[in-house]
């Protein structure tokens, strides 16, 4: 995980640690909304950027940008302050343990597909920006 780069301090209605999770290939403004929206609900942001072969599992296809780009990518946005590779969808769990998250935050395409974790921290969809993936861009490129 590249380190944090401020040390959380909880203010009175956000959360102290948000994680959320994705494969941000041919990163767009629908990822950005999101990225955005989950910094704001919290002190920091931390990212689980999928591997390769998660997304690959995923999507049916091999993503443009291989794993160590996406995590330089997002690593570089102001709204993150860390980033680590998600290996499995299954590992959430772990994952919320590890970075010692409050809040999960996905997008509504996964709405109530992680609420067995919402033991150990709260979960929240958020909306998904329409009309636009990274899959119609990948088209538009292909075909025009
Ligand atoms: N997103 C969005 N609006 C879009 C496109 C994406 O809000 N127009 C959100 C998704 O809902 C997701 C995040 O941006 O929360 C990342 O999207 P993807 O890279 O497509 O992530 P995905 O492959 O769905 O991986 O553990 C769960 C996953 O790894 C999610």
């Amino acid at each position: 995980m590249i380190p944090a780069r401020i040390e959380p301090c909880r203010d009175a209605t956000g959360y102290r640690r948000v994680i959320t999770f994705g494969t941000f290939d041919v990163l767009h403004v629908g990822h950005l909304h999101l990225l955005k929206r989950a910094r704001q609900l919290g002190a920091t942001l931390i990212v689980g950027v999928s591997s390769d072969a998660l997304s690959f599992c995923k999507k049916g296809r091999r993503p443009i940008y291989d794993q160590q780009d996406r995590m330089r990518i997002v690593a570089s946005l102001r709204c993150v302050d860390g980033v680590f590779i998600e290996e499995a969808l299954e590992r959430k769990r772990d994952y919320i343990r590890e970075h010692r998250a409050d809040l999960m935050v996905m997008g509504d395409d996964w709405l109530d597909r992680f609420n067995d974790c919402a033991d150990l921290c709260d979960v929240r969809y958020l909306k998904r920006t329409p009309s636009i993936s990274t899959t119609e861009i990948i088209e538009i490129i292909r075909h025009g």
